[in-house]
């Protein structure tokens, strides 16, 4: 029996699918006696060092868990649940943490990306049986802006790069924590709770390990999914955010069908659409929290939610707020929530006050939940210019002429699917909501939707040189050579493909067999034995 200690943080619920899929059963630690008599205790943390430490000590947790750390019974910490075995956090720096190891979290202060999200390797630095059934080649998935700094190096485990070489895992004696999240980290992640679950009786010693890890670029598959005229859930595709095809919802399948059938295809992470949420309000029926409770008892890889997420007025007069509203989908399985016309809104109340409010559904998100759960999607389209002088936007100058050979253009953004466009610019949106807490962009092009003509370069430079978090190109991939020329031609951490991937033109194992050798991908190879 494994006891899981969950204090309120993000997506415990996919810890608990991993530990189940491997037979175990798992109890939810509920007061203070289910610590001191756990048998093996589980620790995933996944928000802020601060508000963390704030509720393990109003729940009075505190206490307990150092008796426990100091039994001698086995405890595996993830993400937060390692740094805060450490004695404080530039996160927080006004709090303290369990202290069971000398040492601090520390910020990354680096060239690159942050926060370090995505797939990336490890170096490991001693023999341990947790690495049982593993060849050290694999990846494994992080979603970060912090890391710990222990003072005493015998506890290091392994160690990953990411513009520094940082620590990822520690180990000693019955103590284990990882800085990645195994439950999301593939059949790699599965085996290594397996390995705690069950220890081998021997330990791996892997030899060939010491090399600079890499973090990958990211392959994301995006289920864009509504009701149809019959109120059927279904996947479906736009042309230019155009869903219908002879009058009726394109129907492309059941969405927790093929989210499973991605993940065993080896994406790097699956993305769910709501793409009427402007118009639906997420807690009421919940047709996309089930299908997220679902998805992730088999799938497990990062799950990403949008559509809808913004404060409500319900017809009763009733109030919830977007942070309600994300809190259901991280505990009903989501690991990042994604909100779009809000953003719009909020941007441009931004742009005209110059304040930051902190009531903003980005701001208080990202507050409780981490900048790394809150992903902004943005749905823009070109408005060509013929000069920069004539609009007070950020315009590019393009290598594809408009209708009247103008050679300036700037990216509209727009909101409800689409539907109405806004006096706002993508760059700008994904400047302002940087500055609010944002993690990460996903930047779509209405233009390019199903358009099969690769992704929208000159947009993606754009946002991509104006902001430091990671960016997600989306819309129109047609063939391989598009995920290479967008992963050589812009810094993007990630490409995001739909239609070829549901109509079966091109599988995301060929995408990958494609780019391998040429840019730094995960291959999930199942069939070697150890
Ligand atoms: O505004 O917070 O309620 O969120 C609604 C969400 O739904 C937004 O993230 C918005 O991007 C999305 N959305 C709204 N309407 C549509 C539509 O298609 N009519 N789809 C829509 C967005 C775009 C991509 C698509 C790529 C790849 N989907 O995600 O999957 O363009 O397609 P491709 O590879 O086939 O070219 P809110």
């Amino acid at each position: 029996m494994i006891t899981l200690l969950d204090y309120g943080a993000g997506n415990v619920r996919s810890v608990i699918n991993a530990i189940q899929s491997l037979g175990e059963r798992v109890k939810v630690v509920t007061d203070t006696d289910d610590i001191l008599s756990a048998e093996k205790l589980v620790f995933p943390g996944v928000g802020n060092f601060g508000s963390m430490m704030r509720i393990l000590h109003q729940k009075k947790y505190v206490d307990p868990l150092k008796v426990y750390l100091n039994s001698g019974r086995p405890f595996f910490g993830i993400c937060l649940g390692m740094h805060a075995l450490f004695e404080k956090s530039e996160e927080a720096p006004d709090t303290g943490g369990l202290a069971f190891f000398p040492g601090r979290v520390k910020k990354f202060d680096i060239d690159l990306s942050v926060p370090h999200i995505g797939w990336n390797g490890i170096n490991i630095k001693k023999p341990s049986g947790i690495f049982n059934g593993l060849f050290g080649d694999e990846k494994f998935y992080f979603v970060h802006s912090f890391y710990v700094e222990p003072d005493d190096d015998s506890v290091v485990l392994t160690t990953t790069n990411h513009g520094l070489e940082f620590v990822s895992a520690i180990q000693k004696k019955n103590i284990t924590a990882t800085q990645f999240h195994p439950e999301k980290s593939g059949t790699a992640g599965i085996k290594l709770l397996k390995n705690f679950i069950t220890p081998p009786r021997k330990e791996m010693a892997l030899s060939h390990l010491s090399r600079e890890t890499r973090l990958a670029k990211r392959i994301i598959v995006c289920l864009d999914v509504r009701s149809n005229d019959r109120g059927k859930l279904v996947v479906t595709k736009g042309d230019q955010y155009d869903v219908r095809e002879n009058g009726d919802v394109r129907n492309l399948g059941k969405p927790v069908e093929l989210a499973g059938r991605y993940y065993l295809e080896g994406a790097d992470e699956i993305t769910f659409l709501n793409i009427t949420g402007f118009r639906d309000f997420p807690l009421e029926n919940f047709p996309m929290l089930d299908v997220l409770k679902q998805t992730s008892e088999r799938v497990f890889v990062p799950l990403t939610i949008g559509g809808g997420i913004r404060d409500y007025m319900d017809k009763n007069g009733m109030t919830y707020s977007a942070l309600e509203v994300a809190a259901a989908y991280f505990r009903s399985g989501a690991d990042k929530i994604s909100i779009g016309s809000d953003a719009v809104l909020i941007a441009e109340d931004f742009v005209k006050t110059g304040k930051m409010t902190g009531k903003s559904s980005i701001e208080q998100i990202s507050e409780v939940y981490g900048a790394q759960a809150v992903v902004v999607s943005i749905d823009p389209k070109r408005v060509y210019v013929s000069s920069p002088d004539e609009v007070h936007h950020q315009v590019i100058k393009t290598q594809i002429k408009g209708p009247k050979g103008e050679r300036f253009c700037w990216y509209q953004c727009t909101i409800k699917g689409g539907r109405e466009g806004r006096d706002l610019d993508a760059v700008t949106l994904a400047q302002v909501c940087e500055k609010l807490g944002a993690g990460e962009i996903l930047l779509n092009c209405i233009d390019r939707d199903g358009a099969y003509s690769g992704f929208d370069i000159e947009l993606i430079n754009a946002v991509k040189n104006a902001v430091t978090i990671p960016v997600i190109a989306s819309s129109g991939a047609g063939c391989v050579e598009h995920f290479y020329e967008v992963f050589t031609k812009t810094q993007a951490e990630s490409a995001l493909a739909a239609g070829i991937f549901h109509r079966k033109e091109v599988s995301i194992a060929t995408v990958k067999n494609y780019l391998k050798g040429k840019v730094e991908i995960r291959v999930e190879n199942n069939d070697r034995v150890t």
